[in-house]
Protein backbone atom coordinates (compact mmCIF):
# COMPACT_ATOMS: atom_id res chain seq x y z
CA UNK A 1 0.00 0.00 0.00
CA UNK A 2 1.01 3.16 -1.04
CA UNK A 3 2.09 5.87 1.80
CA UNK A 4 -0.25 8.65 2.74
CA UNK A 5 0.95 11.84 1.44
CA UNK A 6 -0.47 13.44 4.45
CA UNK A 7 -1.82 12.78 7.90
CA UNK A 8 -4.06 14.98 9.93
CA UNK A 9 -3.22 13.24 13.28
CA UNK A 10 -5.30 13.04 16.57
CA UNK A 11 -8.44 15.51 16.12
CA UNK A 12 -11.75 15.18 16.47
CA UNK A 13 -12.99 14.47 12.99
CA UNK A 14 -16.59 15.97 12.28
CA UNK A 15 -19.41 14.98 9.55
CA UNK A 16 -23.02 16.01 9.51
CA UNK A 17 -24.06 12.97 11.36
CA UNK A 18 -20.77 11.94 13.96
CA UNK A 19 -17.99 13.28 16.00
CA UNK A 20 -14.88 11.17 16.79
CA UNK A 21 -11.42 11.05 17.68
CA UNK A 22 -9.80 9.90 14.14
CA UNK A 23 -6.74 10.36 12.14
CA UNK A 24 -7.22 11.42 8.37
CA UNK A 25 -5.30 9.78 5.71
CA UNK A 26 -4.75 11.77 2.25
CA UNK A 27 -3.56 10.28 -0.82
CA UNK A 28 -3.24 12.77 -3.56
CA UNK A 29 -6.62 14.77 -3.55
CA UNK A 30 -8.62 13.04 -1.77
CA UNK A 31 -9.20 11.01 1.61
CA UNK A 32 -8.13 7.68 1.58
CA UNK A 33 -8.66 7.08 5.25
CA UNK A 34 -10.49 7.35 8.46
CA UNK A 35 -9.25 5.77 11.68
CA UNK A 36 -7.12 5.44 14.47
CA UNK A 37 -3.34 4.84 14.46
CA UNK A 38 -2.91 5.49 10.83
CA UNK A 39 0.53 4.90 9.23
CA UNK A 40 2.66 7.80 8.50
CA UNK A 41 2.18 9.99 5.95
CA UNK A 42 5.10 11.77 4.22
CA UNK A 43 3.53 14.80 5.70
CA UNK A 44 1.86 15.39 8.86
CA UNK A 45 -0.43 17.71 10.61
CA UNK A 46 -0.98 17.54 14.38
CA UNK A 47 -4.40 18.07 14.64
CA UNK A 48 -4.79 17.34 18.75
CA UNK A 49 -7.36 19.47 20.48
CA UNK A 50 -8.24 20.68 17.05
CA UNK A 51 -11.43 20.08 15.40
CA UNK A 52 -11.29 18.13 11.42
CA UNK A 53 -13.96 19.51 10.00
CA UNK A 54 -15.26 19.52 6.03
CA UNK A 55 -14.72 22.85 4.28
CA UNK A 56 -17.76 24.73 4.22
CA UNK A 57 -19.87 25.12 0.80
CA UNK A 58 -21.13 28.54 0.70
CA UNK A 59 -23.68 28.03 -2.22
CA UNK A 60 -24.78 31.80 -2.16
CA UNK A 61 -22.55 34.83 -3.39
CA UNK A 62 -22.10 36.94 -5.64
CA UNK A 63 -18.44 37.34 -7.14
CA UNK A 64 -17.04 40.40 -9.21
CA UNK A 65 -20.63 40.67 -10.42
CA UNK A 66 -22.14 43.49 -12.34
CA UNK A 67 -25.58 45.15 -10.79
CA UNK A 68 -28.36 45.81 -13.32
CA UNK A 69 -27.65 49.17 -12.83
CA UNK A 70 -23.98 48.49 -14.87
CA UNK A 71 -22.23 48.20 -10.80
CA UNK A 72 -19.40 45.62 -10.39
CA UNK A 73 -19.21 44.55 -7.10
CA UNK A 74 -16.19 45.10 -5.10
CA UNK A 75 -14.49 41.48 -5.27
CA UNK A 76 -12.23 39.39 -7.82
CA UNK A 77 -12.35 35.87 -7.80
CA UNK A 78 -9.21 36.37 -6.19
CA UNK A 79 -9.93 38.58 -3.39
CA UNK A 80 -13.61 36.86 -3.42
CA UNK A 81 -11.76 33.45 -2.89
CA UNK A 82 -9.31 34.11 -0.50
CA UNK A 83 -11.80 35.69 2.09
CA UNK A 84 -13.75 32.42 1.84
CA UNK A 85 -10.46 30.61 2.47
CA UNK A 86 -9.79 32.07 5.39
CA UNK A 87 -12.88 31.84 6.93
CA UNK A 88 -13.08 27.84 6.54
CA UNK A 89 -14.84 27.56 3.08
CA UNK A 90 -13.32 25.50 0.40
CA UNK A 91 -16.02 25.61 -2.29
CA UNK A 92 -18.26 28.41 -3.11
CA UNK A 93 -21.66 28.87 -5.43
CA UNK A 94 -21.38 32.00 -7.35
CA UNK A 95 -23.32 33.40 -9.92
CA UNK A 96 -23.55 33.66 -13.52
CA UNK A 97 -25.74 37.17 -13.98
CA UNK A 98 -27.59 37.66 -17.18
CA UNK A 99 -29.07 41.28 -17.82
CA UNK A 100 -32.24 42.28 -19.83
CA UNK A 101 -30.78 41.63 -24.15
CA UNK A 102 -27.52 39.57 -22.91
CA UNK A 103 -27.30 36.23 -24.27
CA UNK A 104 -26.44 33.49 -21.40
CA UNK A 105 -23.97 31.62 -22.87
CA UNK A 106 -21.60 34.71 -23.51
CA UNK A 107 -22.46 35.66 -19.84
CA UNK A 108 -21.71 32.22 -18.70
CA UNK A 109 -18.08 32.47 -21.10
CA UNK A 110 -17.59 35.37 -18.89
CA UNK A 111 -17.87 34.28 -15.83
CA UNK A 112 -16.00 30.99 -16.42
CA UNK A 113 -12.82 33.68 -17.35
CA UNK A 114 -13.28 35.43 -14.31
CA UNK A 115 -13.04 32.89 -12.37
CA UNK A 116 -10.21 30.91 -13.94
CA UNK A 117 -7.65 33.99 -13.59
CA UNK A 118 -8.44 34.19 -9.78
CA UNK A 119 -10.54 31.53 -7.75
CA UNK A 120 -8.17 30.12 -4.92
CA UNK A 121 -11.20 27.74 -4.02
CA UNK A 122 -13.14 25.25 -6.06
CA UNK A 123 -16.33 27.01 -7.71
CA UNK A 124 -19.50 26.91 -9.14
CA UNK A 125 -22.63 28.94 -11.16
CA UNK A 126 -26.03 29.71 -10.12
CA UNK A 127 -26.95 30.90 -13.79
CA UNK A 128 -29.26 34.27 -13.20
CA UNK A 129 -32.17 34.55 -15.40
CA UNK A 130 -33.44 38.41 -15.85
CA UNK A 131 -34.38 37.57 -19.36
CA UNK A 132 -35.82 34.61 -19.96
CA UNK A 133 -37.20 34.78 -23.36
CA UNK A 134 -38.04 32.15 -25.65
CA UNK A 135 -34.57 31.41 -27.73
CA UNK A 136 -32.68 31.75 -24.01
CA UNK A 137 -34.97 28.77 -22.25
CA UNK A 138 -35.22 26.81 -25.70
CA UNK A 139 -31.30 27.44 -27.07
CA UNK A 140 -28.70 28.31 -24.04
CA UNK A 141 -29.89 26.30 -20.86
CA UNK A 142 -30.46 23.27 -22.16
CA UNK A 143 -26.54 22.93 -23.32
CA UNK A 144 -25.55 25.44 -20.44
CA UNK A 145 -27.26 22.72 -18.11
CA UNK A 146 -25.52 19.86 -19.69
CA UNK A 147 -22.64 21.45 -18.87
CA UNK A 148 -22.51 21.26 -14.84
CA UNK A 149 -24.37 24.45 -13.98
CA UNK A 150 -27.74 22.63 -12.59
CA UNK A 151 -28.90 25.64 -11.01
CA UNK A 152 -30.74 28.57 -12.41
CA UNK A 153 -31.98 31.54 -9.95
CA UNK A 154 -34.58 34.20 -10.98
CA UNK A 155 -35.48 37.47 -8.72
CA UNK A 156 -39.12 38.64 -8.00
CA UNK A 157 -37.57 42.01 -7.23
CA UNK A 158 -35.44 44.58 -8.10
CA UNK A 159 -36.18 47.26 -11.57
CA UNK A 160 -34.56 45.60 -14.19
CA UNK A 161 -33.90 41.68 -12.69
CA UNK A 162 -37.40 40.57 -11.52
CA UNK A 163 -39.64 38.59 -13.64
CA UNK A 164 -43.46 38.10 -13.52
CA UNK A 165 -45.46 35.44 -12.30
CA UNK A 166 -45.94 33.89 -16.46
CA UNK A 167 -41.81 34.11 -16.54
CA UNK A 168 -41.43 32.82 -13.48
CA UNK A 169 -43.40 29.94 -14.38
CA UNK A 170 -41.94 29.62 -18.00
CA UNK A 171 -38.22 29.10 -15.66
CA UNK A 172 -39.48 26.47 -13.66
CA UNK A 173 -41.15 24.41 -16.46
CA UNK A 174 -37.47 24.77 -18.23
CA UNK A 175 -35.57 23.77 -14.90
CA UNK A 176 -37.98 20.74 -15.08
CA UNK A 177 -37.75 19.68 -18.47
CA UNK A 178 -33.54 19.85 -18.36
CA UNK A 179 -33.29 18.99 -14.38
CA UNK A 180 -32.09 21.82 -12.59
CA UNK A 181 -33.12 23.73 -9.30
CA UNK A 182 -34.60 26.69 -9.44
CA UNK A 183 -33.57 29.41 -6.74
CA UNK A 184 -35.19 32.62 -6.42
CA UNK A 185 -34.82 35.88 -4.40
CA UNK A 186 -38.74 36.15 -3.28
CA UNK A 187 -40.14 39.22 -1.99
CA UNK A 188 -43.27 41.51 -3.66
CA UNK A 189 -42.02 43.95 -5.58
CA UNK A 190 -44.85 46.39 -5.53
CA UNK A 191 -44.60 46.76 -2.21
CA UNK A 192 -41.50 47.25 -1.65
CA UNK A 193 -41.07 49.74 -4.32
CA UNK A 194 -44.35 52.04 -2.83
CA UNK A 195 -43.05 51.65 0.21
CA UNK A 196 -40.03 52.96 -1.12
CA UNK A 197 -41.56 56.25 -2.66
CA UNK A 198 -43.64 57.10 0.15
CA UNK A 199 -40.96 57.16 2.67
CA UNK A 200 -39.11 59.07 0.14
CA UNK A 201 -41.50 61.16 -0.81
CA UNK A 202 -41.82 62.01 3.18
CA UNK A 203 -38.68 62.65 4.06
CA UNK A 204 -37.36 59.43 5.19
CA UNK A 205 -34.53 58.60 3.66
CA UNK A 206 -31.73 57.46 6.05
CA UNK A 207 -30.61 53.63 5.57
CA UNK A 208 -32.38 52.49 8.65
CA UNK A 209 -35.48 53.15 6.49
CA UNK A 210 -34.41 50.47 3.70
CA UNK A 211 -35.48 47.94 6.45
CA UNK A 212 -38.81 49.35 6.27
CA UNK A 213 -39.23 49.67 2.72
CA UNK A 214 -39.37 46.23 2.92
CA UNK A 215 -42.67 45.26 4.52
CA UNK A 216 -43.13 41.86 6.69
CA UNK A 217 -45.47 40.78 5.09
CA UNK A 218 -43.55 40.93 0.93
CA UNK A 219 -41.42 37.76 2.26
CA UNK A 220 -44.76 35.57 2.82
CA UNK A 221 -46.41 36.68 -0.21
CA UNK A 222 -43.82 36.15 -2.64
CA UNK A 223 -43.07 32.91 -0.74
CA UNK A 224 -47.07 31.71 -1.13
CA UNK A 225 -46.75 33.01 -5.04
CA UNK A 226 -43.48 30.82 -6.10
CA UNK A 227 -44.40 27.65 -3.97
CA UNK A 228 -48.00 27.81 -5.99
CA UNK A 229 -46.25 28.50 -9.43
CA UNK A 230 -43.54 25.56 -8.37
CA UNK A 231 -46.08 23.10 -7.18
CA UNK A 232 -48.24 23.81 -10.13
CA UNK A 233 -44.95 23.01 -12.62
CA UNK A 234 -44.33 20.44 -10.22
CA UNK A 235 -40.56 21.73 -9.82
CA UNK A 236 -38.76 21.85 -6.39
CA UNK A 237 -37.19 25.09 -5.41
CA UNK A 238 -34.72 26.76 -3.34
CA UNK A 239 -35.79 29.89 -1.57
CA UNK A 240 -33.28 32.43 -0.52
CA UNK A 241 -32.54 34.10 2.19
CA UNK A 242 -35.56 33.94 4.53
CA UNK A 243 -35.62 36.77 6.78
CA UNK A 244 -39.10 36.82 8.78
CA UNK A 245 -40.71 34.57 11.31
CA UNK A 246 -43.95 34.59 8.72
CA UNK A 247 -41.36 33.28 5.59
CA UNK A 248 -40.29 30.72 7.70
CA UNK A 249 -44.23 29.58 8.40
CA UNK A 250 -45.27 29.80 4.88
CA UNK A 251 -42.17 27.17 4.15
CA UNK A 252 -43.41 24.67 6.85
CA UNK A 253 -46.34 24.19 5.81
CA UNK A 254 -45.16 23.60 2.05
CA UNK A 255 -42.79 21.23 3.28
CA UNK A 256 -45.95 19.59 5.25
CA UNK A 257 -47.90 19.36 1.93
CA UNK A 258 -44.91 17.09 0.91
CA UNK A 259 -43.74 19.89 -1.25
CA UNK A 260 -40.08 20.05 -2.36
CA UNK A 261 -39.19 23.21 -0.89
CA UNK A 262 -36.03 24.19 -0.09
CA UNK A 263 -34.98 27.32 1.73
CA UNK A 264 -31.58 29.24 3.73
CA UNK A 265 -30.83 32.18 5.78
CA UNK A 266 -28.03 33.94 6.26
CA UNK A 267 -25.69 34.91 9.58
CA UNK A 268 -26.86 38.49 9.15
CA UNK A 269 -30.75 37.24 9.58
CA UNK A 270 -29.53 35.25 12.78
CA UNK A 271 -27.53 37.57 14.28
CA UNK A 272 -28.42 41.50 13.31
CA UNK A 273 -31.61 43.16 13.31
CA UNK A 274 -33.19 46.66 11.65
CA UNK A 275 -31.57 48.32 14.64
CA UNK A 276 -28.11 47.54 12.99
CA UNK A 277 -28.68 50.44 10.25
CA UNK A 278 -29.72 52.93 12.86
CA UNK A 279 -26.17 54.91 12.47
CA UNK A 280 -25.45 58.60 12.00
CA UNK A 281 -25.38 59.78 8.25
CA UNK A 282 -24.94 57.18 5.40
CA UNK A 283 -22.91 54.73 7.70
CA UNK A 284 -26.00 52.48 8.36
CA UNK A 285 -25.92 51.59 4.05
CA UNK A 286 -23.31 48.96 5.09
CA UNK A 287 -25.92 47.31 7.18
CA UNK A 288 -28.10 47.33 3.74
CA UNK A 289 -29.04 44.15 2.18
CA UNK A 290 -31.84 42.63 0.94
CA UNK A 291 -34.08 41.43 2.64
CA UNK A 292 -33.22 43.66 5.05
CA UNK A 293 -32.54 42.32 9.14
CA UNK A 294 -35.57 41.94 11.00
CA UNK A 295 -36.48 41.24 15.00
CA UNK A 296 -34.30 39.62 17.71
CA UNK A 297 -37.69 37.26 17.55
CA UNK A 298 -37.28 36.37 13.85
CA UNK A 299 -33.51 35.54 14.45
CA UNK A 300 -34.90 32.65 17.27
CA UNK A 301 -37.84 31.61 14.65
CA UNK A 302 -35.15 31.14 11.76
CA UNK A 303 -32.76 28.68 14.27
CA UNK A 304 -35.88 26.97 15.24
CA UNK A 305 -36.76 26.37 11.37
CA UNK A 306 -33.14 25.34 11.28
CA UNK A 307 -33.57 22.79 14.02
CA UNK A 308 -36.82 21.68 12.55
CA UNK A 309 -35.52 21.39 8.69
CA UNK A 310 -37.52 23.53 7.52
CA UNK A 311 -34.81 26.06 6.03
CA UNK A 312 -31.68 23.29 5.23
CA UNK A 313 -28.13 26.02 4.47
CA UNK A 314 -26.69 29.03 5.99
CA UNK A 315 -25.21 30.93 3.27
CA UNK A 316 -23.54 33.94 3.75
CA UNK A 317 -25.16 35.99 0.63
CA UNK A 318 -21.86 37.98 0.32
CA UNK A 319 -22.38 41.15 -1.83
CA UNK A 320 -19.57 43.42 -1.14
CA UNK A 321 -19.75 47.36 -2.16
CA UNK A 322 -16.84 49.50 -0.92
CA UNK A 323 -17.95 52.40 1.36
CA UNK A 324 -16.98 55.26 -1.36
CA UNK A 325 -18.25 56.12 -4.64
CA UNK A 326 -17.24 52.84 -6.22
CA UNK A 327 -19.95 51.16 -4.30
CA UNK A 328 -22.08 52.38 -1.76
CA UNK A 329 -21.83 56.18 -1.96
CA UNK A 330 -22.46 55.72 -5.79
CA UNK A 331 -25.19 58.44 -5.61
CA UNK A 332 -22.98 60.70 -3.41
CA UNK A 333 -22.89 61.61 0.34
CA UNK A 334 -26.59 62.70 0.41
CA UNK A 335 -27.94 59.44 -1.23
CA UNK A 336 -31.63 58.43 -0.30
CA UNK A 337 -31.80 54.56 0.83
CA UNK A 338 -32.97 53.76 -2.43
CA UNK A 339 -29.76 55.03 -4.28
CA UNK A 340 -26.96 52.46 -1.91
CA UNK A 341 -26.30 49.43 -3.23
CA UNK A 342 -27.63 46.44 -1.20
CA UNK A 343 -25.10 44.04 -0.14
CA UNK A 344 -22.70 42.78 3.02
CA UNK A 345 -19.46 41.19 2.49
CA UNK A 346 -20.33 38.07 4.06
CA UNK A 347 -17.25 34.95 3.11
CA UNK A 348 -14.81 35.03 5.58
CA UNK A 349 -16.99 35.67 8.21
CA UNK A 350 -19.41 33.39 7.95
CA UNK A 351 -18.44 30.09 9.37
CA UNK A 352 -16.23 31.59 12.21
CA UNK A 353 -19.63 33.92 13.56
CA UNK A 354 -21.86 30.86 12.87
CA UNK A 355 -19.52 28.09 14.47
CA UNK A 356 -19.41 30.85 17.82
CA UNK A 357 -22.82 30.50 18.27
CA UNK A 358 -23.51 26.87 17.32
CA UNK A 359 -20.61 25.08 18.98
CA UNK A 360 -18.56 27.83 21.39
CA UNK A 361 -21.44 28.89 22.71
CA UNK A 362 -23.30 25.38 22.71
CA UNK A 363 -27.22 26.26 20.82
CA UNK A 364 -26.10 23.48 18.35
CA UNK A 365 -23.46 20.96 18.10
CA UNK A 366 -20.43 20.34 15.83
CA UNK A 367 -22.45 17.85 13.57
CA UNK A 368 -25.26 20.39 13.07
CA UNK A 369 -22.74 23.58 11.71
CA UNK A 370 -21.13 20.86 9.37
CA UNK A 371 -24.78 19.94 8.06
CA UNK A 372 -26.14 23.70 7.92
CA UNK A 373 -22.62 25.12 5.80
CA UNK A 374 -21.01 22.04 4.69
CA UNK A 375 -23.16 19.09 4.08
CA UNK A 376 -26.83 19.91 2.85
CA UNK A 377 -25.69 22.81 0.60
CA UNK A 378 -23.21 20.12 -1.23
CA UNK A 379 -26.51 17.60 -1.38
CA UNK A 380 -29.00 20.40 -2.42
CA UNK A 381 -26.60 21.19 -5.37
CA UNK A 382 -25.26 18.34 -6.69
CA UNK A 383 -22.35 18.28 -5.34
CA UNK A 384 -22.02 15.45 -2.85
CA UNK A 385 -20.58 13.48 -1.45
CA UNK A 386 -17.11 14.69 -3.79
CA UNK A 387 -17.80 17.94 -1.55
CA UNK A 388 -19.68 18.54 1.78
CA UNK A 389 -18.66 15.58 3.85
CA UNK A 390 -15.44 13.87 4.90
CA UNK A 391 -15.51 10.54 3.76
CA UNK A 392 -13.55 7.84 1.97
CA UNK A 393 -12.71 9.11 -1.96
CA UNK A 394 -13.71 12.89 -1.01
CA UNK A 395 -12.12 15.86 -2.13
CA UNK A 396 -9.47 16.51 0.98
CA UNK A 397 -11.02 19.85 1.29
CA UNK A 398 -10.82 19.97 4.94
CA UNK A 399 -10.75 22.81 7.68
CA UNK A 400 -8.81 22.62 10.77
CA UNK A 401 -10.44 24.26 13.57
CA UNK A 402 -8.99 25.40 16.88
CA UNK A 403 -12.12 25.53 19.25
CA UNK A 404 -10.30 28.24 21.71
CA UNK A 405 -9.05 30.46 19.39
CA UNK A 406 -10.19 34.05 19.48
CA UNK A 407 -10.76 36.83 16.87
CA UNK A 408 -12.14 40.16 17.07
CA UNK A 409 -13.41 41.51 13.78
CA UNK A 410 -11.81 44.61 12.16
CA UNK A 411 -11.68 46.13 9.35
CA UNK A 412 -8.21 45.94 9.10
CA UNK A 413 -8.11 42.03 9.27
CA UNK A 414 -10.78 41.64 6.13
CA UNK A 415 -9.45 39.66 2.96
CA UNK A 416 -12.34 40.85 0.33
CA UNK A 417 -12.05 44.22 -0.82
CA UNK A 418 -15.35 45.77 0.64
CA UNK A 419 -12.96 47.85 2.77
CA UNK A 420 -15.21 47.29 6.11
CA UNK A 421 -16.82 44.27 8.13
CA UNK A 422 -20.10 44.55 9.03
CA UNK A 423 -19.03 42.23 12.22
CA UNK A 424 -16.85 44.56 13.46
CA UNK A 425 -16.29 44.90 16.90
CA UNK A 426 -17.46 40.95 17.68
CA UNK A 427 -15.15 38.31 19.32
CA UNK A 428 -15.42 35.02 18.18
CA UNK A 429 -14.76 31.69 19.69
CA UNK A 430 -13.31 29.01 17.15
CA UNK A 431 -11.39 29.57 14.04
CA UNK A 432 -10.21 27.41 11.00
CA UNK A 433 -6.08 27.93 11.02
CA UNK A 434 -5.28 25.59 8.72
CA UNK A 435 -7.53 25.04 5.50
CA UNK A 436 -6.71 22.08 2.55
CA UNK A 437 -7.88 22.13 -1.10
CA UNK A 438 -7.71 18.85 -2.51
CA UNK A 439 -5.08 17.60 -0.10
CA UNK A 440 -3.20 20.99 -0.71
CA UNK A 441 -2.42 23.68 1.93
CA UNK A 442 -4.47 26.59 1.12
CA UNK A 443 -4.66 28.81 4.28
CA UNK A 444 -2.03 28.41 7.82
CA UNK A 445 0.02 30.24 10.00
CA UNK A 446 -2.33 32.91 8.22
CA UNK A 447 -1.01 32.74 5.24
CA UNK A 448 -2.21 32.02 1.98
CA UNK A 449 -0.72 29.13 0.32
CA UNK A 450 -2.64 28.99 -3.08
CA UNK A 451 -1.94 30.75 -6.79
CA UNK A 452 -4.73 32.52 -8.11
CA UNK A 453 -6.45 30.12 -10.54
CA UNK A 454 -5.73 27.26 -8.37
CA UNK A 455 -9.50 26.72 -8.02
CA UNK A 456 -11.68 24.21 -9.83
CA UNK A 457 -14.76 24.77 -11.80
CA UNK A 458 -16.87 21.91 -10.63
CA UNK A 459 -19.62 20.76 -12.99
CA UNK A 460 -22.84 19.61 -11.23
CA UNK A 461 -25.55 17.54 -12.10
CA UNK A 462 -28.57 17.98 -10.32
CA UNK A 463 -29.45 15.72 -7.11
CA UNK A 464 -31.56 14.46 -5.93
CA UNK A 465 -32.98 17.81 -4.55
CA UNK A 466 -34.04 18.51 -8.21
CA UNK A 467 -35.74 16.16 -8.89
CA UNK A 468 -39.79 16.71 -9.66
CA UNK A 469 -42.57 14.77 -7.29
CA UNK A 470 -43.91 13.05 -9.63
CA UNK A 471 -47.23 14.72 -8.81
CA UNK A 472 -49.42 16.10 -11.57
CA UNK A 473 -51.75 18.91 -10.42
CA UNK A 474 -54.96 18.17 -11.95
CA UNK A 475 -54.34 20.79 -14.83
CA UNK A 476 -51.37 18.50 -16.00
CA UNK A 477 -53.69 14.78 -15.42
CA UNK A 478 -55.12 14.08 -18.93
CA UNK A 479 -57.73 12.11 -16.42
CA UNK A 480 -58.86 14.96 -14.90
CA UNK A 481 -58.73 17.86 -17.24
CA UNK A 482 -60.46 16.87 -20.32
CA UNK A 483 -57.88 14.61 -21.86
CA UNK A 484 -54.94 17.51 -22.57
CA UNK A 485 -51.50 15.95 -22.89
CA UNK A 486 -49.44 19.10 -21.56
CA UNK A 487 -45.96 17.31 -20.41
N1 LIG B 1 -29.61 41.38 -1.88
C1 LIG B 1 -29.71 40.68 -3.00
O1 LIG B 1 -30.80 40.41 -3.44
N2 LIG B 1 -28.61 40.30 -3.64
C2 LIG B 1 -27.35 40.66 -3.23
C3 LIG B 1 -27.25 41.20 -1.91
C4 LIG B 1 -28.48 41.69 -1.32
O2 LIG B 1 -28.48 42.36 -0.34
ZN1 LIG C 1 -31.26 37.98 -3.06
ZN1 LIG D 1 -27.88 37.22 -3.15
Amino acid sequence: MQPFDLVIRGGTVATATDSFKADVGIRGTTVAAIGEGLDKGKKEIDARGKLVLPGGVDSHSHIEQLSASGLMNADTFESATTAAAFGGTTTVISFAAQHVGMSLKTVVDEYHQYAERGAVVDYAFHMILADPREEVLAKEVPPLVKAGHASLKVFMTYDRLKVDDEQLLNVLQSARDNRAMVCVHAENHGMISWMGKRLVKHGYTAPKYHSISHPRVCEPEAFQRLIACAALVDQPIMIFHVSTAEGAAVIRKARGEGLKVFAETCPQYLFMTKTDLDKPGLEGGKWMFSPPAREASDQEALWQALALGDLQVISSDHAPYAYDKTGKLVAGKKSTFKQIPNGMPGLEARLPVVFDEMVSNGRFDVSKFVQWTSTEPAKIYGLYPRKGTLAIGSDADIAIWDPKKSVTFSDKMVKDRAGYTPWKGRTVKGWPTTVLLRGEVLVENDKLRAKPGSGQFLARKAGKAAEPLGRATLEFDPKRNFGAKLR
